[in-house]
């Protein structure tokens, strides 16, 4: 039997499950596996600056394509501390990651040996496995095992620590011979199936709410030929945008308290039924529940046995992986249409298109200094279908979700539940690695882009190039908005005299000398009409030196983006969309 440490072993498994990318950062306790890794030599390496970046690069990479799981590794202590937020977001948003940590030795562990912290107790929550290795001859079966986990069910992250003594022990152990675990998918059966549908052909105003599960099961062709099959519109969640294109007939808008239109709302309030597919009712899609589900019927399909109910209480629930459960749907239906079975349903989807034609916000503002709606009515303009938008939270997220257009699945990769600050250059960076041919366009508002700009570095370290447009209010701007519930700005100011950058204009911050100092190509705009050049230019920039290039926009300080607490009370704060002019990139034209 070949003999090798359980660290040459760990890393066999992981190019054997696929793995060829890993984002990290070494130290002592971790060596013994980076030793392997140099050895076996088939693994690329992104050295992040920060943990937490790197954690937030692996998410980025599994988000980016089916199937990848993204793997970060760091050392012992703080390394696993550090990189618990990217284990929170992935979890939360049911997305596979691979995190390993170097630990102290087995013999040591109890003895608050330097940097020995019990991290599989602390991630414990976030993970669907977290372990702490005790023996070497384990280490096989606890990556196996990992790989199986995170592929099965409902997807999610585990942790592998590694003693340092673990990760040096020789085992006796074969590749050649092992075999990836069975992977678990629940899966619908057709009478589950016929049940639903009944319930959907019997309503006269039914939706379908597209969730992040479709992205994850790979099946958005099947949301939307099982949705044209019964001629049904649809409301994606947050996570699910993209699954249907933002042009496709059926395309109903999102519904939601910030990240939403006006149409989609309206919608899923006109509607009698919603049959929600690979979703989970977030507070921030559902507002009140009272409201969302006053007059309609509900069937949830998802992968997870526990998530039914979990929020309210459906009419109908199916477990089921959405590709599974969407492949019967669209073979049952395709009976029933064929034996014509399935009604007719022009009326109610050109209700719903005459909203999304109608109840637009406004985006064409020439105010300076600059509105954020027409930013994104600009990045409409700059960037087509092929576009990756990434982005995690603040106004910039919510005006964004308002007003950019997304036609494909993993083209919006957003951290949807646990929005974390911070995120959005690291994932950005991730999702280059995972997809170096498609455009990827990152957006921070200042406070975000702050929080791990060191992480541009590696942009320009590795060749990673995107485009990152940073809107700046020099505000907390989100919790600014929200602060005005009590009466405050307080506490939420980035706004400061930069002593050394009198330009910027009391903005604080001169993002563009911190993104060439740390390599890479900036651009700062003012004026409204500046924005589309920019942005071609940062095209530009980005092709010719291959780094990350930001482009800054001062906006105005102080704008609220619609929100609320209802689906019914959404807060318009702006003059709406009254003419075509005043919408001019919406995807459905303003009826005259
Ligand atoms: C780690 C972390 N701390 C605090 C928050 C709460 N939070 C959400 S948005 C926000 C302000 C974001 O400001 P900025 O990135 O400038 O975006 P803006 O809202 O101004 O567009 C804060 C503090 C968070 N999401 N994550
Ligand atoms: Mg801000």
């Amino acid at each position: 039997m070949p003999r090798m440490t359980a660290a040459d072993a760990a890393v066999a498994i992981l190019r054997r499950e696929g793995v060829t990318n890993i984002f990290g950062l070494p130290g002592a306790a971790i060596n013994p596996f980076y030793a392997a890794m140099r050895r076996d030599g088939g693994i690329t390496h992104t050295l992040a600056r920060h943990v937490e970046g790197a954690s937030h690069m692996a998410e980025g990479y599994t988000r980016a394509r089916s199937g990848n799981i993204g793997v970060c590794v760091g050392t012992s202590g703080p390394a696993g501390t550090d990189m618990l937020t990217g284990l929170y977001s992935a979890s939360a948003d049911s997305i596979p990651i691979l995190c390993i940590t170097g630990q102290a030795p087995v013999a040591r562990l109890h003895k608050e040996d330097f940097q020995a912290v019990d991290i599989s107790a602390i991630a414990g929550p976030l993970t669907k496995m977290a372990m702490t290795v005790l023996e070497p001859a384990q280490v096989p079966g606890a990556f196996g095992q990992a790989f199986h986990l995170m592929r099965s069910g409902r997807p999610g992250p585990v942790l592998i620590d590694l003693p340092f003594d673990v990760q040096m022990a020789e085992i006796d152990f074969d590749i050649d011979t092992y075999e990836p675990l069975p992977v678990y998918k629940p899966s619908a059966t057709r009478a589950q199936i016929q049940k639903a549908l009944d319930m959907l052909v019997g309503a006269e105003r039914p939706l379908i709410v597209a969730g992040g599960g479709i992205i994850n099961a790979d099946a958005a062709d099947l949301l939307i030929e099982f949705a044209e099959l019964v001629d049904t519109p649809v409301v994606p969640t947050l996570m699910g945008w993209g699954a249907l294109p933002d042009d496709h007939r059926l395309m109903a808008g999102m519904a939601g308290l910030q990240t939403s239109h006006r149409y989609g709302n309206a919608t899923l309030l006109a509607s009698d039924f919603v049959l929600g597919v690979g979703n989970r009712w977030a507070n921030r899609h559902t507002g009140g529940l009272a409201t969302y589900t006053a007059g309609r019927t509900f069937v949830h399909v998802d992968i997870e046995p526990t998530q039914i109910g979990r929020v309210f209480a459906p009419d109908y629930g199916i477990v089921s992986d959405a590709g599974a459960a969407l492949r019967l749907f669209v073979d049952v239906a395709r009976e029933r249409k064929a034996a014509g079975r399935i009604p007719e349903r022009t009326a109610w989807v050109t209700e719903c298109r005459q909203r999304r034609a109608t109840m637009l916000r406004r985006t064409h503002f020439d105010n300076v200094p600059i509105k954020p709606q027409r930013v994104y009515e600009e990045m409409n303009r700059a960037f087509g279908p092929e576009t990756r938008f990434v982005t995690t939270i603040g106004l910039s997220q919510i005006a964004a979700a308002q007003f950019l257009h997304v036609y494909r699945p993993r083209h919006w990769i957003n951290a949807g539940q646990a929005g974390p600050l911070g995120w959005t250059a690291p994932a950005a960076l991730g999702v280059c690695v995972a997809d170096p041919d498609s455009p990827v366009v990152a957006l921070s508002g200042d406070y975000d882009f702050q929080f791990m700009i060191e992480e541009l570095a590696v942009g320009a370290q590795f060749n990673l190039p995107y485009i990152h447009v940073l809107v700046n209010n020099a505000y907390l701007g989100l919790i600014r908005q929200s602060q005005r519930g009590f009466d405050m700005d307080y506490c939420v100011q980035l706004s400061f005299d930069n002593v050394n950058a009198p330009e910027v204009g009391g903005y604080g911050v001169d993002h563009v000398k911190v993104a060439e100092g740390l390599g890479c190509k900036a651009l700062r705009v003012t004026v409204p009409d500046e924005i589309g050049p920019a942005l071609e230019t940062a095209k530009k920039l980005m092709a010719e030196h291959r780094v990350p290039v930001v482009v800054e926009i001062i906006l105005e300080r102080v704008t609220n983006v619609s929100m609320g607490t209802e689906l019914d009370n959404v807060v318009e704060f702006e003059e709406l969309a009254a003419r075509h002019e005043d919408a001019p990139t919406a995807v459905v034209a303003m009826l005259d």
